[in-house]
């Protein structure tokens, strides 16, 4: 198939939704416009491995692959290692899917389709656009994602309408040149990705999709997001050399190396 799709699933402590979203490729539909699946195991201390393993062992694709990180990476890390991977094996395009079953693969897969990703270097789920639908998620959480979209749009001058869904679709190629390698390894990856996006004039589109939570924990509390979102914005506005030189990691490494255990 001209140009190649990897689903990439970052998994930590995920032994609950892991299978569900394994599952979730296993339809015709999803095959068709998919060619491989990695799983990106970071270090879980529950059974997430196993529950993987087994996931993609029900799974028909040409390639599937289980990388066990050397180190917690946290998830921003996580992508690096999916990343190499995807640029090592060959693939054009990478999907971002979180491995605790709170979006689904069907809302990406008309798009994949027509082919509407071929003419993108980034084609990002957005929570918050029209379209999109919200399941137990609080109306403040709802609001202050709103605020927050609306501070990063204006600070860069394009509409974004989600700073960081899980579900998200990446030219490999885009990068080429290492820009993503020193943005933070956590959570927040996505924040810094989303401004090196727009400021290296990347051809970037939003997509609606529903977003659930359910049985998952969510980590990214709001009260330390906020704030962490506020310092990024602060040192973006004012310093903006300085933000896109700065290597924003807590531990900053070489490289980023995992183990395939399946
Ligand atoms: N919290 C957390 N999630 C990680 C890490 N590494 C990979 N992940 C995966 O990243 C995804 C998003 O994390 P989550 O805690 O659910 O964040 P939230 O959904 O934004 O509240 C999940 O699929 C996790 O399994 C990590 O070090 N910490
Ligand atoms: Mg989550």
């Amino acid at each position: 198939m001209d140009g190649r799709v990897l689903v990439f699933i970052p998994a930590y402590n995920c032994e609950a939704q892991i299978s569900r979203v394994l599952r979730q490729l296993e339809t015709d539909e999803v095959r068709a416009v998919i060619d491989g699946v990695l799983c990106v195991d970071n270090r879980s201390t529950d059974g997430t491995r196993d529950a993987a393993k087994a996931g993609l062992n029900q799974l028909d694709y040409a390639e599937t692959a289980l990388l066990h990180n050397d180190d917690n990476y946290g998830l921003g890390g996580s992508h690096k290692v999916a990343i190499d991977f995807a640029r090592d094996n060959g693939y054009d395009y990478l999907v971002v899917l979180h491995g605790d079953d709170q979006g689904s693969i069907t809302d990406l897969v008309p798009h994949l389709r027509e082919g509407r990703h071929k003419t993108l270097d980034f084609l990002m789920g957005a929570r918050f656009m029209s379209g999109s639908r919200l399941e137990g998620y609080s109306l403040l959480r709802t609001a202050a994602n709103h605020v927050f979209n609306l501070i990063f749009s204006a600070i860069s001058g394009q509409r974004l309408h989600d700073l960081g869904s899980g579900l998200n679709l990446f030219r490999t190629a885009a990068f080429e040149d290492g820009f993503h390698l020193k943005y933070a390894d956590d959570l927040t990856f996505n924040y810094y990705l989303i401004l090196g996006i727009v400021r290296k004039r990347f051809r970037l589109d939003f997509f609606p999709l529903t977003w659930r939570e359910d049985d998952q924990v969510s980590n990214a509390k709001l009260g330390r997001m906020g704030f962490q979102l506020l310092r990024i914005i602060g040192f973006r506005l004012f310093l903006p050399g300085q933000f896109f030189a700065a290597d924003h990691r807590r531990t900053p490494r070489q490289s980023y190396p995992s183990t395939r255990i399946a």
